[in-house]
C-alpha cells in the first residue's frame, strides 16, 4: 500500500528560521512553499530523493493561528515532528481499506495537500500515536506517458 515516505512534518513557530537552519545544516533545498488556509498553515518542502511515484521531503509547518492543527500541537507539545506521511497510488482506495481496518479517518474524502497533491489524515490515536498522512503526489510531467510506454514493453 505505501511506496515511500513521502514526508515527515515538523511543526515549527518560525518557518523562515527553520528553514534556513535545515538549508545551511543538512544542505537541503526548498522546492515549494505554500499558504494552506484549509489546513491552516504555512508550510515549506525541502527535498530529501526521488522515490517511486514522487519524491521525499521534510515538511516544515509554521501555523496560521493558535486554533489550528499545527497551532493546538506547538501549545501542547511544543516543537518537533508532527506527522509522517506515506505515499500511495491512490488516496481513496487507501483510506476505503485502512478505514475498513477499523482506523477512524479524519478526512472521509481526499484534500488539497502541497505540490498538487491529495492528502487524507488518519487519527493519532489509532496509529500508535503518530498521526498519519496519505499522499497521492501529483502526476510528475511525462510520467503519464512513461508509464504508457513501459506498459507496452
Ligand atoms: C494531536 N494529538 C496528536 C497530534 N495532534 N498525537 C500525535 N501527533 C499529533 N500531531 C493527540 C493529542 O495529544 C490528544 O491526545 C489527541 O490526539 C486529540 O487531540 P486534541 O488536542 O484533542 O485534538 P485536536 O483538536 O488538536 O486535533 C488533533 C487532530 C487534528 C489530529 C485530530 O490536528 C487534525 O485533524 N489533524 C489533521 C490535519 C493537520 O494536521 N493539518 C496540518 C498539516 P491526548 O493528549 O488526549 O492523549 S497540513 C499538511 O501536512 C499538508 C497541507 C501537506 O502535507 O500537504
Ligand atoms: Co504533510
Amino acid at each position: 500500500m505505501f511506496m515511500r515516505i513521502d514526508h515527515v512534518g515538523i511543526a515549527c513557530h518560525d518557518l523562515e528560521e527553520k528553514i534556513a537552519f535545515f538549508e545551511r545544516t543538512f544542505e537541503l533545498t526548498v522546492v515549494a512553499r505554500e499558504v494552506n488556509t484549509e489546513q491552516g498553515v504555512k508550510e515549506a518542502m525541502l527535498h530529501i530523493a526521488d522515490g517511486e511515484g514522487g519524491g521525499s521531503y521534510i515538511q516544515l509547518l509554521e501555523p496560521l493561528g493558535p486554533d489550528t492543527p499545527v497551532g493546538k500541537f506547538l501549545a501542547k507539545r511544543g516543537e518537533g515532528v508532527h506527522h509522517v506521511a506515506f505515499g500511495v497510488p491512490d488516496v481513496v482506495q487507501a483510506l476505503e481499506k485502512i478505514g475498513g481496518r477499523g482506523v477512524r479517518l479524519l478526512d472521509a474524502q481526499p484534500r488539497h495537500g502541497t505540490l498538487g497533491s491529495s492528502i487524507a489524515f488518519l487519527h493519532p490515536k489509532d496509529v500508535g500515536g503518530m498521526l498519519t498522512e496519505l499522499v497521492q503526489a501529483a502526476e510528475r510531467q511525462g510520467e503519464a506517458t512513461a508509464n504508457a510506454r513501459n506498459a507496452d514493453t
